[in-house]
């Protein structure tokens, strides 16, 4: 190949930013456009398991995550006051607040020379290449790359993407809380899932993501209305988790949360010809595995390392969908089971099977990154 190749992409999200520093270290220039003025996530932490690891690893943003993560002491789950701690020691995982991870990842996008523009709103895709914005703009490129989320306006305007949307029954709200006294202690190192099922299933999953914030992820069905609200409605909450009213008043009192129902979108194929999907886009999941992101993540990676293996674009994506697609549709239906089964509120949810996910090796990593 004597030309550079040029990639437009569409969403600074973390499958924007991450298919951008990959493919950029490739050799290719990029453009990434954000709708926002702003570059940043919303407030509320992450899980990432190895498989998002390795991916991190290929492109360098590991070890900052490694630094600014932490990694919980345990994976604790309550159903009605009685304890259970799967052993997940096989399925390593960091938590991070989101904004953090946000920050790692521009910067590392920045470092690699992607070129950032924000305030800039991708309104479609033109399979023979471009990118097309609000403003009238039309930007030819090599490869287009719709990482727009999960209501992706790149995905909605390439008619040979087919899809298959799903909502479902639960919805989650989600803020991060600075961490007070009476969370500082040792016993906060943890993901603790407090599940109550009757008469409707609630559930406030803490996770600590480091010594200055927790994650809580509160969860119920969309049908109840003040539980699914943000700001948090203490009064709700409190009934229900008396014990967790200190922290449900801090969580009451954050800004910068958000309420987002479970939802499936499942695409096929992630390619017309020179527009392809990555991340929420190509295959929003259910969150119960805390696997949406780091899939993204790892689609993302893998897609760069396989164009660099064909000259042909055409070749290079459908290599590419063939290698990710059968992890990917088992992440999104195993995690779809786990939602819809509520299997989590049972402590027993991490078998093998579904952890097959978390253990997914790209091909991009090498060996002295797996060992
Ligand atoms: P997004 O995060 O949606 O980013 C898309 C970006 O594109 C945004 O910046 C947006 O502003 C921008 N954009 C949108 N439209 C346009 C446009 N037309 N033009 C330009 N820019 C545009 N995953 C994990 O791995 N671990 C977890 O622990 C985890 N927990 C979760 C908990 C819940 C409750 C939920 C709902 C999801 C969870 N996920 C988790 C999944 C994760 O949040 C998503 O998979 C991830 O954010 C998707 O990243 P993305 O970059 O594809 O999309
Ligand atoms: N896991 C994680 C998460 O944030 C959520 C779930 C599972 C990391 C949402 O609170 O099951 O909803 C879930």
């Amino acid at each position: 190949m004597t030309t550079r190749r040029h990639a437009e992409v569409a969403g600074a999200g973390f499958a924007g930013l991450t298919a951008g520093i990959a493919l950029a270290r490739a050799g290719w220039s990029v453009r990434l456009h954000e709708q926002n003025d702003q570059l940043r996530d919303f407030g509320a932490g992450i899980l990432l398991w190895r498989n998002a690891m390795l991916a991190l690893e290929v492109i360098g943003v590991a070890p900052a995550i490694r630094k600014h993560g932490v990694v919980p002491d345990v994976y604790a789950t309550s159903l009605n006051g009685e304890m259970f701690t799967p052993e997940l020691a096989g399925y390593p995982y960091w938590a991070i607040p989101r904004p953090k991870l946000h920050e790692l990842l521009s910067d590392a996008a920045r470092d690699a020379g992607v070129e950032i523009v924000t305030g800039s709103e991708a309104v479609g895709a033109d399979p023979f290449g471009a990118l097309l914005l609000a403003d009238g703009t039309r930007l030819e490129a090599d490869l287009v790359v719709g990482a727009d989320g999960a209501g992706s306006a790149v995905r909605n305007s390439l008619p040979a993407l087919a899809q298959e949307r799903k909502k479902y029954q639960d919805g989650v709200c989600r803020v991060l809380v600075p961490r007070p006294a009476e969370f500082a202690g040792p016993e906060w190192n943890r993901v603790i899932d407090y599940w109550t099922l009757e008469p409707d299933a609630m559930r406030i999953l803490f996770i600590t993501t480091g010594p200055d914030s927790l994650y809580m992820g509160m969860m119920a069905t969309t049908s109840n209305e003040r539980a699914s609200r943000i700001p948090i409605d203490p009064e709700v909450w409190s009934a229900r988790f008396p014990h967790l009213k200190p922290a449900i008043d801090l969580a009451a009192e954050a800004t910068g949360g958000r309420h987002d129902a479970y939802q499936t979108n499942r695409v096929t194929p992630w390619s017309s010809g020179r527009a392809v999907v990555v991340g929420d886009a190509a295959h929003a999941m259910c969150p119960a595995l805390g696997q949406g992101a780091s899939v993204g993540i790892v689609n993302a990676v893998e897609l760069a390392h396989t164009l660099g293996q064909h000259d042909d674009l055409d070749a290079g994506l459908a290599a590419w969908e063939g290698k990710q697609r059968a992890m990917t549709d088992a992440a999104q239906a195993r995690s779809a089971y786990m939602a819809e089964t509520r299997t989590l509120a049972r402590g027993n949810g991490f078998t093998p099977e579904v952890m097959e996910t978390a253990n997914f090796v790209l091909d991009a990593a090498t060996p002295e990154l797996i060992a």
